[in-house]
């Protein structure tokens, strides 16, 4: 990187990083925080490979770079894939056969000793965990995978750092300084925030703080007891977390997903989410990234109702800025679209789906969904809650009445189980896709070709709506359910292990992979030939079962029943699917897709 090509940006950009932090801390402090800002930005573009400074002005060329229709991703743990960095570098062939261009690699960075929410308690964010390999592994991993077009994502979880992390450790020796960087309140103060605060583990960890004697107080612990929230209204958290994630960036990750993006900032009287803070901490982040390190991606996740996901794509300042529409994250989970597409299965009905697909076009530019259908978490059901109370008079009993079906209940073909619930409340619902689809319960060919279909209809969903799909790793092997973590004293209490099993790379010769796979292929082929990708269109097919879907120049439709169903209109299109020429009148078989394009 040419130093002037930084400062033009920093330059260009310094306005709109400035006026988040003054937004976030005011004008006082912004005036002792900015130089040292600078100089953060400064010395992380001076280190910034040459490699990378050449990927930073390629992709400013073409800021829609990853909106592309052959744009899948793979998510996974590194030890349940290949043990360790280096084994991950000898699979990446089984990725570049998915053809997938873009790796989110979960628990990569040193986690907390013992029980670590699935490495999402870290203990450093910028060192490898030891067992896996070290920075240095990951470089070359990264430089392999640059090679193969495909982009490696990490996680940044902002929200809290584990209870080891050297900052909490000299808080809770004393430092004054780093002890600001968490949460400390008393008692009173605490259960005062609490009457608001929903929870997100309430069998597991019930409430939202966690009395520490070496803090004197209750320290703020959305999550486990052992993952403290860090105070984003701290400036030096902001400043540490950005020269983290720059330094990051310049070992080659080239997206950061941002765990937990919804809890940055702390309201009293509100549930302490999506505030209008948590969206001006990211504003500031995308600015940093792209003064230092444009090339690289931000991802929201942030599981919250419908309506409340697009802001972190950015927004309009409106007319006291003339700054214009101001980003957020380039990629943003559509969880709902996720959660639809499950409900749809179990109650035959693509109305919610509908809905959401409807909920999710206007995408800004140099922006899109990551879709899929499964990933490492549960399916939590609260985020559609809303969507559905536009067509159903009890939406939570809707809900309620899915997620039994999928966890088994009388007569499903679906083996999942009940999260943070023992079934009677609406929470979340875990299991691996395949097991979930019907996979684990069949037990004649004729219920696993209905379970085939299942997964192809949800894999369909996720692609043919434009997003990023990603496959969660071993869902293109069929991998069902696995009980194991069960037997380990250090996970028996957490249900998300069910569906997070080890790869099992002797599957992938058998009968469900080929299958699986073949038909992801299928429709990254089809989609690849539709041209499609970002905003998705609905279409309506005026039956209740059938979701349609505009994709690039094709129209796909996804039958969500166990019924026959007839679609008029396809005559002189192809079946991107089938390979066959559509009539007239097309009948699409049960948990069918047909993805017709110009012949
Ligand atoms: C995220 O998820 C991660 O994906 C989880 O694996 C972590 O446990 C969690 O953060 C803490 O780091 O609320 O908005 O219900 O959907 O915990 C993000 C389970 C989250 C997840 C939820 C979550």
């Amino acid at each position: 990187m040419t130093p002037s090509s930084t400062e033009r940006r920093l330059e260009a950009l310094a306005p709109r990083l400035k006026r988040q932090l003054e937004r976030l801390y005011g004008a006082d402090r912004l005036a002792a925080l900015w130089p040292r800002m600078e100089r953060i930005l400064r010395d992380r573009a001076a280190e910034r490979p040459d490699a990378l400074a050449a990927l930073d002005t390629a992709r400013l060329a073409d800021p829609d770079w990853f909106v592309a229709p052959d744009m899948l991703g793979y998510s996974t743990y590194v030890d349940r894939f290949a043990g360790t960095v280096d084994g991950l570098t000898e699979r990446v062939d089984h990725l570049e056969s998915l053809g997938v261009r873009y790796l989110h690699l979960l628990a990569l960075l040193k986690a907390r000793a013992g029980d670590s929410d699935g490495g999402f308690a870290v203990a450093d964010y910028l060192a490898i965990e030891p067992r896996l390999g070290t920075m240095a592994d990951v470089e070359r991993l990264a430089a392999r995978l640059r090679a193969g077009r495909i982009s490696l994502c990490v996680d940044l979880a902002l929200n809290h750092t584990a209870d080891d992390h050297p900052w909490a450790k000299a808080a809770q020796a004393g430092d004054p300084h780093y002890r600001a960087f968490y949460h400390v309140l008393g008692d009173d103060e605490a259960q005062a925030y609490e009457a608001a605060l929903p929870e997100v583990f309430p069998t597991t960890a019930p409430g939202n703080f966690t009395a520490v004697p070496a803090m004197g107080g209750q320290v703020w612990t959305t999550f486990y007891p052992f993952q403290w929230d860090l105070n984003w209204s701290n400036p030096e958290v902001m400043l540490a977390i950005v020269d983290t994630m720059l330094r990051l960036a310049n070992h080659g990750f080239e997206a950061f997903r941002l765990d937990s993006i919804a809890f940055l900032w702390k309201q009293l009287g509100t549930d302490c989410r999506n505030r209008p803070e948590a969206h001006f901490i990211v504003r500031a982040l995308r600015a940093a990234l792209d003064i230092v390190a444009p090339a690289t991606l931000l991802k929201a996740e942030a599981i919250v109702p419908t309506a409340l996901v697009p802001p972190y794509f950015g927004a309009d300042e409106g007319a006291d800025w003339d700054g214009g529409f101001e980003p957020e994250c380039h990629l943003v989970y559509n969880n709902s679209l996720m959660v639809a597409g499950w409900v749809a299965l179990a109650e035959q009905s693509a109305t919610l789906p509908h809905a959401i697909v409807e909920a999710s076009g206007g995408l800004p530019r140099g922006a899109n969904w990551l879709s899929y259908a499964r990933c490492h978490d549960d399916i939590g059901w609260g985020a559609v809650i809303g969507d559905l109370a536009g067509i159903d008079p009890d939406p939570v009993a809707r809900l309620k009445t899915a997620a039994r079906f999928l966890e088994g209940g009388d007569g499903s073909w679906a083996r999942g189980a009940p999260f943070q619930s023992d079934g009677s409340v609406l929470h979340g619902s875990n299991g691996t896709m395949a097991s979930l689809a019907g996979l684990e319960a069949a037990t004649d060919d004729e219920a696993r070709e209905m379970a085939f279909r299942r997964i192809a209809l949800l894999n369909a969903l996720s692609i043919a709506s434009g997003g990023l799909a990603t496959t969660y790793m071993g869902d293109e092997a069929g991998l069902l359910n696995d009980t194991s973590y069960l037997d380990d004293p250090e996970r028996a209490h957490e249900g998300r292990w069910l569906h997070r099993p080890d790869m099992d790379w002797s599957a992938l010769d058998g009968p469900a992979a080929r299958r699986i796979s073949g038909d992801l292929a299928t429709l990254r082929a089809a989609r690849i030939a539709s041209g499609g990708a970002g905003s998705p269109v609905a279409i309506a097919t005026g039956v209740p079962a059938l979701l349609g879907i505009g994709c690039g120049n094709d129209r796909v439709f996804l039958n969500f029943s166990d019924a026959s169903v007839a679609v008029d209109g396809l005559d002189g299109l192809r079946d991107r699917v089938s390979g066959k020429a559509c009539s007239d009148t097309l009948t699409i078989e049960p948990w069918g897709v047909i993805w017709a394009g110009p012949a």
